[in-house]
């Protein structure tokens, strides 16, 4: 048989079948919030690889000058010869990590995830023609049934790395479990990669949110979208805004869509209905902005040896490797 191209992690990683339960929490709240996975349909993945091209959204172009500076040395000073990367969406950046480990020439494995299917599966089938040589296994799930995979199927040479500031979309308590969970997936001399946004003027930030060309609006309209298909459901988009703002206080950018009628919809197969007063918003995804050295001190705090830290001239965007 052939090796399968993407595994798929389902439910027996996870104690409780969940889906959607967390669509009806964050919906019956007060203020409403959605979990920002649910922006990661087929299309949503489509669209945030747009965003990235954005001349306003800078987090991916200098997170990808950072690695063009120091790929050759995070290759040598970890020697892993198992990457696995969570949220890998079209694996893009992470190239320039893949053709490090390639010119050391070792026996290699990348274990690219995601949440979106087609995503997965198109950047596994490239990734296999461009890097013959290496094992690619795509693992379809969230961070945490990966977490729990990777838990299970221990590595000696594993560097798992998080790239992009996604895990800016965790709220503080959730980050620390977040970490805990990722030390736990990790043997002792492992490493872990992570990529982060700095904390930057409100005048940067938020055009980045709030494109011109109104991409980040539609990658936020469909997260309602995906769950009409999914939920069968009947949001009608044309009555949403899509607007992000910087919060200060939090520093955090707040995306959210905001609903301009009194009106009700439902999600048929979560037997959910959603009332809305005109003027009222769903909160879809917070993006943490961070201070470098109060995020070092976290990360040690959780044992994760700080081995070295890059960034860009600007103070931008930060890169930590870790060691467990
Ligand atoms: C993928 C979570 C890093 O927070 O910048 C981009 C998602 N949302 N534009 C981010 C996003 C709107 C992105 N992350």
């Amino acid at each position: 048989m052939p090796p399968q191209l993407v595994k798929i992690l389902n439910d027996s990683y996870q104690a409780v079948k969940n889906d959607g339960q967390d669509v009806i929490a964050g919906l019956t709240k007060n203020p409403k919030t959605l979990p920002p996975k649910y922006f990661y349909d087929d299309y949503g993945s489509e669209l945030f690889e747009q965003i990235c091209a954005l001349p306003e959204y800078y987090p991916t172009r200098t997170e990808a000058s950072i690695l063009e500076e120091c790929a050759d040395e995070i290759a040598e000073l970890t020697g892993s010869r198992e990457l696995v990367e969570l949220g890998s969406g079209s694996s893009t950046k992470t190239r320039l990590l893949l053709d490090a480990y390639q010119k050391i020439g070792n026996s290699f494995t990348y274990i690219p995830t995601d949440v979106s299917g087609g995503i997965l599966k198109n950047s596994v089938l490239e990734l296999q023609e461009k890097y013959p040589d290496f094992s690619i296994q795509g693992l379809l799930g969230t961070y945490q049934q990966t977490l729990t995979y990777l838990e299970s199927t221990p590595a000696a040479l594993r560097t798992v790395c998080f790239l992009g500031s996604s895990v800016g979309n965790f709220p503080p308590q959730e980050f620390d479990s977040l970490l805990t969970q990722i030390t736990k997936s990790l043997e002792p001399g492992n490493y872990f990669l992570l990529g982060i946004d700095l904390q930057k003027p409100k005048e940067i930030l938020e055009p980045a949110y709030n494109d011109r060309q109104g991409i980040t609006a539609a990658f936020n309209l469909n997260m309602l979208s995906h769950l009409n298909w999914r939920f069968q459901g009947n949001f009608d988009l044309d009555v949403f805004n899509h607007k992000a703002i910087y919060n200060q206080a939090e520093s955090q950018i707040e995306m959210r869509l905001y609903c301009q009628e009194n009106v009700t919809f439902s999600l048929e197969t979560l037997d959910l209905k959603v009332t809305f007063q005109a003027g009222e918003s769903i909160m879809t995804e917070i993006s943490r902005k961070f201070d470098l050295g109060i995020l070092q001190t976290k990360l040690e705090a959780k044992e994760l040896k700080i081995k070295k830290v890059w960034t860009d001239p600007k103070k931008w965007f930060g890169l930590i490797l870790c060691q467990a």
